[in-house]
């Protein structure tokens, strides 16, 4: 009896060596394997919240940027909202005045002028939007290839973004200017007109080269947010000039859009639950 259990202990441990061994080699390529991005944060605490379930523009928050544009239609707060009553809405006419700003066809929110709006070197946050696309004209062989950029995260000072959101063609892109880097998060965002994507970028800003940018997409019937890039191990903060702080633009920005170039004259998109969060 005592011998025939040793050697069920033995063929116990001989079975049990063959998973530990095949754990061993994956932690091993695991190892071995380039970093896919920075872990996990723990904590996410929320710091900022635009929702507009207030039904104006500043979504009652004083101080809240809103449109520059003229237009009386150029912003307005419709329903309803994501998994809300409200959401905000911009809208740009290309070659009309009152769809201009700044010098360029836009309109756009910010949080230029909020305190727990802004960020700063050595600031890690999480970024979350949502975003649906109203009636979007879908690009046509021969349309014009320059995007509409519908979220940004800018340096201030009107310096380039330190990254940005924009539909191209029929996908939607994560760009970042001062990083020369692209990658496209959606790849065909037709199916999801007028509905709402939602998307995060986890940012770490740093002037050497331990930042990162962390973007994740979750689309209609997705169950939450998938990773799509990550940018790691770079300066996430390079602004062309000295920048005393950073903050967050939403809206319609469609630069070197022209309607001589072929460009769609109207577009409208909406955004919703702007949410800012401090990781830790
Ligand atoms: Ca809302």
């Amino acid at each position: 009896m005592l011998k025939l259990r040793k050697v069920s202990m033995s063929v116990c441990a001989a079975a049990l060596l063959v998973p530990a061994l095949a754990s061993q080699a994956q932690a091993t390529a695991a190892a071995n394997r380039p970093q896919s991005g920075p872990a996990r944060p723990l904590t996410a605490t929320e710091i900022l919240n635009v929702d507009y379930e207030s039904g104006t523009l500043d979504s009652g928050i004083p101080g809240l940027t809103t449109t520059h544009a003229t237009a009386p239609d150029a912003e307005a707060v419709v329903q309803p909202g994501h998994q809300s009553s409200y959401a905000d809405q911009h809208k740009v006419t290309l070659d009309d005045p009152g769809y201009f700003s700044d010098g360029a066809p836009r309109s756009e929110s910010a949080t230029d002028q909020l305190s727990n709006g802004v960020f700063h070197i050595g600031d890690t946050q999480r970024y979350e939007v949502s975003v649906l696309l109203q009636d979007w004209q879908p690009y046509q062989s021969g349309d014009s290839t320059s995007g509409d950029i519908v979220f940004q995260g800018k340096y201030s000072g009107g310096q380039p973004p330190a990254f940005y959101l924009m539909t191209k063609r029929n996908a939607v892109a994560f760009r970042s200017p001062q990083m020369n880097q692209q990658t496209t998060v959606v790849a065909d965002f037709r199916p999801y007109i007028n509905q709402w994507m939602n998307f995060r970028v986890d940012a770490r800003w740093t002037t050497d080269q331990t930042g990162y940018f962390t973007v994740s997409v979750e689309l209609p019937g997705q169950a939450g947010y998938q990773q799509v890039v990550s940018y790691t191990n770079v300066a996430t903060w390079q602004p062309s000039s000295p920048a005393n702080f950073g903050y967050l633009k939403w809206g319609l920005y469609r630069p070197s859009e022209s309607l001589a170039n072929g460009d769609v004259a109207t577009r409208i998109v909406q955004h919703d639950d702007i949410r800012i969060f401090r990781l830790s």
